[in-house]
């Protein structure tokens, strides 16, 4: 099977899937898309993905997109490791965590929307401040779901969906001076980025990556 991902070095959705092809063992190819170029806009990508967003990934040349589906369909070809518990109540719950990340805060402080602030006159203190206060809002809102859970990852003792979102969403709180002080998040975040599978995922490895 062949796989080519399209992606961004610090793309927070692309993170999350690198980190779940690392998980699983398979080996892909990087398609990188410079977002500060707006490469993600050309027309050979829009004509693959109508949205203009990263990632998407090509399983033999078919086209998915939208990080959480490309996610679900590596976990139902290749099971193992699972990044979704066997117990159905449990499945729900992480999916849940992963969807209040995926769709309740990144959305609303991903690039595109910060850009439609700045053209209508927010400064870009303005800008980062509402980055901020969204991803402080949502995290303040998640870090309760997984407070009382025993286990160095946010369901246990193995990585689940919910971590490989979580941990490119404090990266970027971090990058917006967003509060991150939650001891479990923090616990979890470091145990996380130990793990093998996001030694290669993170950002700073990817082959598109800023010199440090
Ligand atoms: N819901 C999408 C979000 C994808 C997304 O927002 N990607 C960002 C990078 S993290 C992007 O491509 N931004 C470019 C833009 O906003 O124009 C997913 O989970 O795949």
């Amino acid at each position: 099977m062949n796989l080519v991902l399209h992606t961004y070095w610090r793309s927070s959705a692309a993170w999350r899937v690198r980190t779940v092809l690392a998980l699983k063992g398979l080996a892909w190819d990087a398609l990188p898309h410079d977002l500060r170029t707006d490469a993600q806009l050309a027309p050979d990508y829009v004509a693959r993905n109508p949205q203009g967003l990263v990632p998407a990934l090509e399983v033999d040349g078919a086209v998915l997109t939208q990080s959480l589906a490309i996610i679900e369909y590596l976990e139902e070809q290749f099971p193992d490791p699972p990044v979704l518990p066997a117990d159905l109540i449990e499945r729900a719950q992480v999916r849940a965590f992963a969807l209040a990340i995926a769709c309740d805060i990144h959305p609303v402080q991903n690039l595109r929307v910060l850009r439609m602030l700045r053209a209508r006159g927010l400064d870009q203190a303005a800008v980062d401040g509402w980055a901020r206060e969204v991803i402080e809002g949502g995290l303040a809102a998640c870090a309760p779901l997984i407070e009382d859970r025993a286990g160095p990852f946010c369901f246990g003792e193995a990585m689940t969906l919910a971590d490989v979102v979580l941990i490119p969403q404090l990266a970027n709180a971090r990058r917006f001076g967003a509060r991150t002080d939650y001891p479990r998040l923090e616990a979890i975040e470091a145990h996380a980025l130990a793990h093998p599978a996001f030694a290669g995922a993170i950002p700073a490895a990817q082959i598109d990556a800023d010199p440090a």
